[in-house]
């Protein structure tokens, strides 16, 4: 049975920045299932387009994989022969949690777990890179360097599965799409007291961009296809395909 997420439900005096600790990992399943529109639809995608991407002998990368929902979900789905996983997170005990939570499944396609921020990793051989979620916490600054090297560590006609929380330029149309996933939140079981301490925590470490901002992000780094085939409400995942002509 899943342990389900009260982080925020009693007032906290001092409420710090939001992070990935030992507190969050042991309510992650469930937190993210009741706080991130079309989280399962999004995974079991992954798993489709792994399936149909993923070249032989080549690697697959799932950054910021938390207990490794994604690395699981391509695991089950792969069958093309020579392929392996690379599974990246910077927290301590997501990683430890991932390693216990995998080795639970039986599989003949290796995965390798690295405690590491992603931003300084080698990304060389790829044929699928995965973002679930991801993205929204790295430094801005940071994020365009990534995408180019993520770009670039791909293998001609290899892709990108990139979600996030999008911010939106109409200010009316950002606010119905938050208060949407607020509406989202309480239907979901979390009160008013957790949505606004979760909202206030993650303040400074979620900055989100605009759908524009990601495509032309995406364009820069060389994509030669992109665009967004999911969304619900401010939610959402986009595909970006290297040019099977590319160097
Ligand atoms: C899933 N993809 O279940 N380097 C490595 N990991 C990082 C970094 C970084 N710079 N920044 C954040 N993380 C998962 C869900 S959760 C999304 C991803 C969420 C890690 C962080 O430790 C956490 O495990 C994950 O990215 C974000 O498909 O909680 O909203």
């Amino acid at each position: 049975m899943q342990t389900k997420d009260q982080i925020f439900a009693a007032p906290i005096a001092r409420l710090g920045d939001f992070c990935f600790d030992e507190q969050v990992v042991d309510v992650f399943p469930d937190m993210i299932q009741r706080s991130v529109p079309g989280y399962s639809n999004i995974i079991s995608a992954i798993g489709m387009m792994a399936a149909r991407y993923a070249q032989p002998d080549s690697r697959l990368y799932d950054l910021g994989c938390s207990l490794g929902a994604a690395t699981q979900a391509m695991r089950r789905n792969l069958t093309q022969s020579g392929c392996a996983i690379t599974a990246v997170d910077l927290s301590h005990p997501m990683i430890e949690r991932a390693r216990a939570h995998l080795s639970g499944f039986k599989s003949e396609v290796p995965v390798e777990l690295i405690e590491a921020d992603i931003c300084d990793i080698t990304i060389d051989n790829a044929s699928v890179v995965v973002l679930n979620f991801t993205l929204q916490f790295v430094e801005p600054e940071k994020r365009a360097a990534l995408i180019k090297r993520i770009h670039d560590g791909l293998r001609p006609g290899g892709i990108l599965i990139l979600s996030e929380k999008f911010r939106f330029e109409d200010a009316q149309v950002n606010e119905l799409l938050i208060d949407l996933h607020l509406d989202f939140k309480r239907a979901n079981g979390y009160s008013e007291l957790e949505i606004s301490q979760k909202r206030n925590a993650l303040e400074n470490v979620m900055r989100t961009d605009t759908l524009a901002v990601h495509q032309a992000r995406l364009q820069d780094a060389g994509f030669a296809h992109q665009d967004l085939w999911f969304q619900c409400f401010n939610f959402g995942s986009m595909i970006a395909i290297k040019a099977c002509d590319a160097q």
